[in-house]
């Protein structure tokens, strides 16, 4: 069924709920010597390049390859797309190799046709913090799928992965490969929900009016908290060592140092907002939380063509209630005009979700570990990853 994936050190469908396997690495590393000095054949009419990110004009060439083929819902209505500068920015983090940026062209007309991409993370696994690429941004053109690039994909940027003596990846997707660690659900909060509306992403429910569902979703115009602000550089310490201490609890976390948490989390114009709260009495920074921008172009429709949303990220309460806090990320996030905020069920979210009036989405998210294995797959409260 899998003929690909039954190849590769993953979990596989017919191991499940066999309790005689280890938990950890599948494979040994090998001897870097070993490994394959050469990049995988490609189809002759195709070439492998190396990504610059740096390159404004590869970094839109990038762009549109996504924009026209990347991600979309089940109905084709939606389809992901990543700004430039949210891709400048998940591709090029703490000891980010670019020979992991990895496009594929057309030999005669230099045409990108087909993307893969890692990054490096320190991800926990309980009490083990492993090296590993986080994988993302796979996409072939529309018009060369179902020819088995992907696999060829997939193998290279292994390769390229193994290289620098790494030998384990993470990574998501919406459809079901051998074998995922958890299965998560999406949760969106209409913040304009006239729009949502009128593009086809939500309904108007049973017995309800368009006035009736725009004050249902109303917010106040300002955050609750007292001491809520914008995160700075000088906090990147203190936020380190509250998010530090939080992820510890999940079974699967990143290892955050200040390193990345300046990149990821301190706030970039359209990319990553984050918001703390500063005790007014002590100055001690006691909760947090953050949300990434991605927008969605909305095919076909005659008066709209971008939905904005904003993707729940890390959040962390110590003395401010999740509910109160999560509310004041919506509220900024609706003043930022987000039409919608999303949120997987991970780490602490049901707690806030159904109070919150976020409603459950259609499509899973699945979470994979390559060349590790977990031996029963985690509750969704105890994943505490998210990957972009
Ligand atoms: C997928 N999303 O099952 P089998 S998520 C992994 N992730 O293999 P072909 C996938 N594998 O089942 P197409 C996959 N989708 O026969 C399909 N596959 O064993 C498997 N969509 O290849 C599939 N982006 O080339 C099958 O399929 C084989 O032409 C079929 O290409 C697939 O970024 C794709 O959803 C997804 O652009 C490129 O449909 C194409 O359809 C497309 O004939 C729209 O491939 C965009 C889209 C996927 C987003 C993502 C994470 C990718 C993870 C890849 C795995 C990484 C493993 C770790 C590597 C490093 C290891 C170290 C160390
Ligand atoms: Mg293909």
């Amino acid at each position: 069924k899998h003929k690909f994936w039954e190849t590769q050190p993953v979990g596989q469908f017919k191991d499940a709920g066999d309790t005689s396997l280890p938990e950890g690495p599948i494979e040994p590393p090998t001897p870097l010597s070993e490994v394959k000095q050469e990049p995988y054949n490609l189809p002759s009419p195709y070439e492998w390049t190396t990504c610059d990110m740096d390159s404004e004009e590869t970094c839109n060439e990038v762009y549109n390859l996504l924009k026209n083929n990347y991600v979309e819902d089940d109905e084709n209505m939606f389809r992901f797309n990543y700004s430039k500068e949210f891709l400048r920015w998940a591709l090029r983090p703490p000891g980010y190799y670019k020979s992991w940026h990895i496009g594929v062209r057309a030999k005669t007309s230099k045409k990108l046709v087909a993307f893969i991409t890692g990054v490096p993370a320190r991800i926990r696994v309980r009490d083990e913090v492993v090296k590993m690429a986080e994988i993302n941004f796979l996409c072939v053109h529309k018009k060369l799928r179902s020819k088995r690039l992907a696999p060829v994909m997939i193998k290279e940027v292994t390769r390229r992965v193994h290289l620098e003596n790494i030998w384990q990846a993470a990574y998501t997707a919406g459809v079901v490969l051998p074998t995922p660690i958890t299965t998560c659900q999406y949760w969106h909060r209409s913040l304009n929900p006239k729009k949502l509306i009128d593009v086809g992403f939500s309904r108007l429910g049973p017995r309800m009016t368009m006035s009736r569902t725009i004050k249902l979703y109303k917010l106040p115009d300002q955050p609750a908290t007292p001491g809520f602000r914008k995160m700075e550089l000088r906090d990147v310490p203190a936020v380190t060592r509250l998010l530090r201490n939080y992820l510890c609890q999940f079974v699967v976390s990143p290892d955050f140092d200040e390193n990345d948490v300046e990149h990821w989390l301190l706030p970039t114009e359209d990319v990553v907002d984050s918001y703390l709260v500063e005790s007014p009495k002590t100055h001690d920074i006691t909760d947090f939380c953050s949300f990434y921008t991605l927008p969605s172009s909305i095919l076909g429709n005659q008066n709209y063509s971008i939905l904005k949303a904003a993707y729940s990220y890390y959040n962390v309460s110590t003395k401010t209630p999740l509910l109160q806090l999560m509310n004041d990320a919506l509220i900024v996030a609706k003043k930022k005009d987000f039409d919608v905020f999303n949120a997987l069920d991970v780490m602490h979210n049901e707690s806030f979700l159904k109070e919150l009036k976020f409603g459950p989405g259609d499509g899973q998210l699945h979470y994979y570990l390559y060349n590790y294995r977990i031996r029963n797959a985690l509750r969704t409260s105890e994943l505490g990853l998210v990957l972009l």
